[in-house]
């Protein structure tokens, strides 16, 4: 993905509060600030304006902001998000996008995470899950009706977001991890499918070339480096706890 700005929202001292699936292992929230200050180092170093949310203590998941809006071009539909408990951490995102973009709603019956929308050009697949439904593809039909994109609606289970899965690298590449989803629907791109054992690396982000993966996932690594990119692996052990990763952390536009 190419992009200007990226939005940030610093890690509150409440995220070992925060919605995930398997409570096992105990959060460490200062690992988790600093984690969090590496990938806003890598993204400035990797050419994008960092912007800082501070953290609000009342949202334990404030800091997985990709969640809160979706930019499209000159426009920032902000979300329902699909978790009761996540309503309120998009005002502050709202006032912040509002002074570089048009501002449209997400209002209920919809709910839609961010996470779940994946842009590639002019398609954008959202996908219906736990978190995002037929009304919030209809409304979003509704704010992009005339700007030329296609909204493909994707059915997925067993997983929380489409982007948790399935992500775009470079030009023609998408990298996913199968069982999911119907992956037929990217069947005009070269896709990259990561081994069973390490779904969680299909939640990469590609940055002025550049992607970046989670750490400690070798043979992903190597499937992407095969196809002649640069990967850069950051440690996000803590995010992943709280069912999370690399695109779940930031805006990008
Ligand atoms: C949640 O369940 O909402 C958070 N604990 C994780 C959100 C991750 N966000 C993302 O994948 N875009």
């Amino acid at each position: 993905m190419e992009g200007r700005y990226a939005i940030v929202r610093d890690v509150p001292d409440t995220y070992p509060k925060c919605i995930r699936t398997n409570k096992s292992e105990e959060i460490d929230v200062e690992l988790a600030k600093k984690q969090h200050r590496m990938y806003c180092e890598t993204l400035t170093n990797l050419g994008l304006k960092v912007i800082k949310i501070p953290a609000d203590e009342r949202y334990p998941d404030c800091c997985f902001v990709e969640d809160t809006a979706i930019v499209v071009g000159n426009k920032a539909i902000i979300s329902n998000m699909g978790a009761p408990s996540r309503a309120g951490e998009e005002k502050k995102v709202k006032e912040l996008l509002a002074k570089y973009k048009k501002i449209f709603e997400i209002t209920p019956p919809a709910t839609i995470d961010g996470g779940d929308v994946l842009k590639i050009d002019k398609n954008i697949y959202i996908a219906l899950s736990e978190r995002t439904n037929e009304f919030a593809i209809q409304q979003m039909k509704n704010f992009l009706s005339k700007d030329s994109y296609k909204i493909i609606p994707v059915k997925i289970k067993g997983i929380l977001h489409l982007k948790s899965v399935c992500n775009r690298i470079g030009n023609d590449y998408v990298l996913l991890a199968k069982g999911y989803f119907d992956d037929e629907i990217f069947s005009g791109y070269k896709k990259i499918v990561t081994p069973k054992e390490e779904t969680y690396a299909a939640n990469c982000l590609s940055i002025n070339k550049k992607v970046l993966i989670a750490e400690g996932y070798p043979h992903t690594k190597k499937l992407i480096e095969r196809e002649g990119f640069d990967v850069i692996e950051m440690n996000v052990s803590e995010f992943k706890k709280g069912d999370g990763g690399l695109t779940c952390l930031s805006i990008i536009f």
